[in-house]
C-alpha cells in the first residue's frame, strides 16, 4: 500500500531526530528519567507540537501533552501517545515509536483533508519505565492519583538521590508535582500504540494488532543481609554471605514461577561493597513477577515469604473493553480483516489509563525478534508505516461526526 509521501518522509525524520539520544556504543538505550536525556527528548517533543502548530503543555506530573483542537474549548478529546524513557540498555521502539507514530498520524490525517469532530491530543508520559526511581508508569500513575505524591518524591535513585532532588534538578518544580484532575479531564478515549514485545504478530502473520488485555504485574525488592569481610582469610564455615541467599532467591523464584505458570525475574542487584575480593555486607534485589492469572503471581512471590520482599509496584490486570477494541479492531485492521487481538505480559501508560475508568485501547506493531528491553527489538519501516495508517485511522474513527 502506498502511504502518502509526506507522512512517510515526517516518520523518516522524527525517527532519524530521535535515534541518537541516549543512544550507547552498543547500540542500547539509556534515557532515564529527569536527566540530561530526558531533557533532549522533552524538547524533540516540544518541536515536533509547534512544528505542527499544536499547543504543548506539561501536566503537573510531568507527562508532555501536544493538542490539535482545544480540549478545553471543544470538551475532551481522543489521546494517542506513549513514553520516551527506556530501560538500562532498551531497544529503539519500546515507547518512541508510539510517540513518533502519534505524530505522523496527525501529519497523515492532514494530508487527507480530515477534520477532527474532536480535540486530538498526542501525550508523552513521564518514566513509564521506572529504571530510575523503580516505580512503572511514574507519569500516569502520578497523574491520575495511582502514585502518591508524597512517596513518588520520597523514591530514590542508585545514587540516592530523590525523584524530588531529579525533578528540581531538571529544572521543574517538585513542589507542584503531583495528580492533574484538569489534564485527566481532557481524555475521552485514549489509544496507544507500541511496538510488540513478543512474536505473536509474525505467527499471526499481520502488522498491526490490538490488545485485549494486559497481564498483572508487581515489582518487589529484597534485602540479604551477610557479614562483610576478607574473601582471603574468612574461612567458609565463618561466613555469612549474601549471595549465597540471593543464589538461592533466583532458584526458587524460578522453579516457583515454572511451577505456577508464571514469569520471575531478578534484573537488578546491588551489592555492597561490590569488592571483587569483598564478602558482601548486604545484597539488594529485585523480582519482577507476572502471569496472565494473578494467582499465580500471589503464589511465587509467597513462596518467597521466608526472603521477606517488600512491594515496590503492582499493576492490576487489564482488560481492555471489549467493544471499543473490536471498533479499534475494525478501524486498524484490512477492510475483510480487522485487526487481531492479542494480550501482552507487558506493562503500558494505557494499563494505568484503564484502571483510572478512561476508556482505553492499545495498537501492537509487529516485532520480528519479538526481542525487547534489549538493543535487538525491532520493527520493519513498512510495518512502522501499517502501524501509522492503523493509527490515523482509529483517530478518524474516533473523531467522527
Ligand atoms: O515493564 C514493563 O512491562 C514495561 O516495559 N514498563
Ligand atoms: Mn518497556
Ligand atoms: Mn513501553
Amino acid at each position: 500500500m502506498t502511504t502518502p509521501a509526506r507522512m512517510t518522509s515526517t516518520f523518516d525524520t522524527m525517527w532519524a531526530e530521535l535515534e541518537p539520544i541516549g543512544r550507547s556504543a552498543d547500540g542500547g538505550y539509556h534515557r532515564f528519567a529527569w536527566t540530561a536525556e530526558d531533557a533532549a527528548l522533552r524538547e524533540w517533543f516540544a518541536a515536533e507540537a509547534a512544528r505542527r502548530g499544536m499547543s504543548c503543555v506539561v501536566d503537573r506530573a510531568g507527562n508532555q501533552w501536544a493538542w490539535w483542537g482545544d480540549p478545553d474549548a471543544d470538551g475532551p478529546g481522543v489521546v494517542t501517545g506513549s513514553h520516551l524513557d527506556s530501560v538500562p540498555g532498551g531497544g529503539a521502539f519500546d515507547g518512541p515509536l508510539g510517540v513518533v507514530s502519534a505524530f505522523a498520524a496527525v501529519d497523515l490525517l492532514r494530508e487527507q483533508g480530515w477534520t477532527p469532530s474532536r480535540p486530538i491530543g498526542i501525550a508523552a508520559f513521564a518514566d513509564e519505565e521506572g529504571a530510575r526511581f523503580g516505580v512503572a508508569c511514574t507519569g500516569s500513575r502520578l497523574l491520575t492519583g495511582a502514585l502518591p505524591v508524597e512517596r513518588a518524591l520520597a523514591l530514590t535513585d542508585a545514587d540516592g538521590v530523590t525523584l524530588a532532588e531529579a525533578v528540581t534538578r531538571a529544572g521543574s518544580d517538585a513542589a507542584s508535582l503531583g495528580p492533574d484532575a484538569e489534564a485527566l479531564r481532557r481524555v475521552a478515549t485514549f489509544v496507544e500504540l507500541h511496538v510488540e514485545q513478543g512474536r505473536g504478530l509474525i505467527h499471526l502473520d499481520r502488522p498491526v494488532g490490538v490488545a485485549s488485555g494486559i497481564w498483572p504485574h508487581g515489582r518487589w525488592r529484597v534485602t540479604l543481609t551477610g557479614a562483610a569481610n576478607h574473601a582471603g582469610t574468612t574461612p567458609l564455615d565463618e561466613r555469612r554471605d549474601p549471595m549465597l541467599d540471593l543464589a538461592t532467591l533466583i532458584q526458587v523464584a524460578r522453579q516457583a514461577a515454572a511451577q505456577h505458570g508464571a514469569l520471575a525475574t531478578v534484573g537488578k542487584v546491588e551489592v555492597t561493597p561490590n569488592g571483587v575480593n569483598a564478602i558482601p555486607s548486604q545484597v539488594r534485589a529485585w523480582l519482577d513477577c507476572r502471569a496472565r492469572e494473578e494467582a499465580a503471581v500471589h503464589a511465587v512471590v509467597s513462596e518467597l515469604a521466608g526472603f521477606t520482599p517488600t512491594g515496590e509496584s503492582w499493576t492490576p490486570p487489564t482488560v481492555f473493553d471489549a467493544a471499543l477494541a473490536a471498533r479499534v479492531a475494525a478501524a486498524a485492521g484490512e477492510p475483510d480483516a480487522p485487526a487481531p487481538l492479542l494480550d501482552t505480559g507487558a506493562g503500558h501508560d494505557a494499563g494505568i489509563f484503564h484502571a483510572a475508568g478512561i476508556p482505553t485501547a492499545m495498537l501492537f506493531v509487529r516485532n520480528p525478534t519479538g526481542i525487547s528491553h534489549a538493543p535487538a527489538e525491532f520493527a520493519e519501516r513498512d510495518d512502522c508505516l501499517a502501524g501509522v495508517r492503523a493509527l490515523a485511522a482509529t483517530l478518524a474513527n474516533l473523531t467522527s461526526k
